[in-house]
């Protein structure tokens, strides 16, 4: 008999190994030779789908195992059911005591390593013609549980979960996977002759597109010859109508996933001995004994990666490509966020697409909305763009900054600040493609840094350039209230041009005045004048800066005042003039006021007056 099941171990695997390949890719013959191409790329560097090998992710690793024998040595008896070579052999082998002809019976000691059975033989190189099996205590009463538990370390895809016996084959079993390193476990499958009784289950219920994520019970395992030794294998996806769909059903991609393998032996395979649960068995004659666990799969990568590897810290990850990331390639890396993460299929490799940034943003995020908008093509925001660009693929130059043509929009200095000048400017924002700033009246350049022609500079922040007056602007000062004697109007005519200390102290403002234009309002002229120096502040606070004057028509008529726009003026007022001003704010000039044309001169002087006045000099 042992013969017979020899053959059927390389038989089923292959099948199962056979079923499995499919899809995947073949070895190519001529492949190898210097660095191997790349299984994740085509000859063109195009991504394509990728699988790790199909391996028995059981071999080699430790199964936890509820009972074994030889602590402390015991005896164990099997049936003596052989085929004529395996007779000679026995001969030779050493009998630890006569039993009837139908027996033989050997020691369990986990001292002796000739002698021992431990868990380690369920995943050591299976050699068919030195079978090393785990063996289980002898039960001689009921329950019969015992419980081997293999974690795979990862997420691999299982496609079938097999075990070969020393023993005959367990009555009632059970496989369990888990997805969560053994936190929750789910059936895969359940053996026994009686289904409803162990499990709760029917017999060969059938698997429709509905419950495809279910486990099912069966008695097949029990049908074939022999019953001592045999094999039981379990293929995860077999009968499972999406089966042949498997890239299209996240439900079977789901149900072959697992970290982790548990099967739990339920019932001997009494054979008659006992007609009760709880009737005595032969004390050396009932154990499980398994020479092979195999967990065929493949490491579970989503297609991204055709191998898994040991990380830093000794874990097994998928070797990601296709700009995906994790223990399984289940995202995407890094600024590849430009659509969302899909698991390989055969038709598209689903690669994760690095975000359009042009060279400014090293982060990004996907956004659903403009992916759907972009008719799926493309849905990456780039964050924190640098080198002065803005917007969603940083492809234009931000507020302040235009482009420069010359240069490509992905270079470091594609972006000009506009230097936009804080005076000659009316704003700091400048022509996208241009680089025009927005000036004031008057005022030209790229930056508004110069004034226009017919305009000079005036010290106005307001209005730095001022036209040039064409004609003596007094001409047109006339008036209809104009007085018919303007001598006798005029109160102070001699000694106008003249500043003394005593004219100084008689007036309550002094300062220094550049007159920037003049317009007509009713019966007065208002002009804006920036105030250059201020000697003598009067009642009011009077700063430095843009003002306004207000002068009565009738008296620029008469020259009294005498007022040029785009000239500098000395000033000296009276605050009591300031309440017949039209507007508010802004100072009077009148026939009384002095209102001379400034020479540099006086500036020392005025200086002095002030220091004096300061002294109470005045
Ligand atoms: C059989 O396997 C056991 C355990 O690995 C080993 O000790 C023994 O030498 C092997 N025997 C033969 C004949 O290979
Ligand atoms: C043995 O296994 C059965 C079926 O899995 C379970 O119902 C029972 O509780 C287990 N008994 C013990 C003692 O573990
Ligand atoms: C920028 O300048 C160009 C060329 O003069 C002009 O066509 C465009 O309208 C300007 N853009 C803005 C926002 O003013
Ligand atoms: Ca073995």
């Amino acid at each position: 008999m042992l013969s017979v099941w020899r053959l059927w171990v390389p038989l089923v695997t292959a099948v199962l190994l056979g079923r499995a390949a499919r899809g995947g890719y073949g070895l190519s013959m001529f492949a190898a030779q210097s660095s191997p191409p790349d299984p994740c790329y085509d000859e063109n560097g195009t991504p394509r789908r990728c699988i790790p090998d199909f391996v028995n992710s059981a071999f080699g690793k430790d199964v936890r195992v509820s009972s074994t024998c030889g602590s402390p040595a015991a005896r164990y008896c099997v049936a003596a059911e052989k085929g004529p070579e395996e007779e000679e052999e026995e001969e030779e082998e050493e009998e630890e005591e006569e039993e009837e002809r139908t027996r033989e019976c050997h020691t369990c000691d986990a001292e002796d390593p000739k002698k021992a059975h431990p868990p380690a033989y369920l995943t050591d190189l299976n050699n068919p013609h030195n079978l090393t099996c785990w063996r289980s205590e002898n039960f001689v009463q009921f329950p019969h549980n015992v419980t081997l538990t293999l974690s795979l370390g990862k997420k691999f895809e299982v496609t079938y979960v097999s075990l070969q016996f020393c023993s005959p084959r367990p009555e009632s079993m059970a496989i369990f996977k888990s997805m969560d390193y053994g936190k929750s476990w789910v059936p895969f499958q359940f053996y026994s002759t009686q289904c409803k009784k162990m499990f709760g289950r029917q017999n060969k219920a059938s698997i429709t597109k509905q419950n495809e994520q279910e486990a099912i019970c069966t008695d097949s395992h029990t049908d074939r010859h022999p019953l001592t030794g045999g094999l039981i294998a379990f293929s995860t996806l077999d009968g499972r109508p999406s089966a042949h769909d498997f890239d299209n059903s996240p439900v079977l991609q789901d149900w072959v996933t697992a970290t982790d393998v548990k099967v739990t032996f339920s019932r001997l395979h009494t054979l008659g001995d006992e007609n009760e649960d709880d009737s005595e068995l032969a004390r050396d004659s009932y154990f499980y004994a398994v020479s092979d666990l195999q967990v065929g799969g493949r490491c579970k990568c989503n297609g991204h990666a055709s191998k898994c590897v040991r990380d830093r810290d000794g874990n097994l990850v998928c070797e990601c490509k296709h700009h995906t990331a994790g223990p399984e390639c289940d995202r995407c890396k890094p600024f590849h966020y430009d659509r969302p993460w899909q698991r390989a299929t055969a038709r598209e490799a689903n690669d994760c697409v690095a975000c359009h940034c042009n060279l400014h943003a090293r982060r990004c995020r996907f956004n659903m909305e403009l992916y759907k908008l972009s008719g799926r093509r493309s849905g990456g925001v780039c964050l924190n763009c640098r080198h002065n660009t803005a917007g969603r693929h940083c492809h234009y130059c931000k507020e302040g900054y235009y482009r420069d043509m010359t240069k490509a929009i992905s270079h470091r200095r594609a972006c000009k600040a506009c230097d936009c000048h804080p005076v000659g400017a009316a704003g700091k924002t400048c022509n996208q493609t241009t680089g025009q700033c927005p000036c004031k009246d008057g005022v030209t350049g790229i930056t508004c840094n110069r004034c226009a022609k017919g305009y000079q500079q005036s010290r106005s922040p307001i209005a730095p350039c001022i036209k040039i007056p064409v004609a003596s602007p007094t001409v047109s000062y006339s008036s209809p209230d104009e007085p018919s004697d303007c001598d006798s109007y005029c109160k102070t005519s001699k000694g106008k041009l003249k500043i003394t200390m005593k004219k100084y102290c008689k007036k309550d403002f002094a300062v220094q005045a550049h007159v920037l234009k003049g317009e007509k309002a009713g019966e007065w002229w208002r002009f804006t004048v920036n105030l250059i120096s201020v000697y003598k502040q009067g009642e009011r606070r009077l700063r430095r800066g843009d003002t306004l004057l207000w002068v009565r028509a009738k008296d620029l008529a008469c020259r009294c005042p005498k007022i040029k726009p785009g000239r500098k003026y000395l000033l000296l007022g009276s605050d009591d003039e300031e309440e017949r001003a039209p507007g508010p704010g802004g100072l009077v000039a009148d026939r009384s006021s002095l209102l001379i044309p400034w020479k540099d001169l006086w500036g020392r002087r005025l200086r002095k007056f002030q220091q004096r006045d300061k002294r109470g000099k005045c």
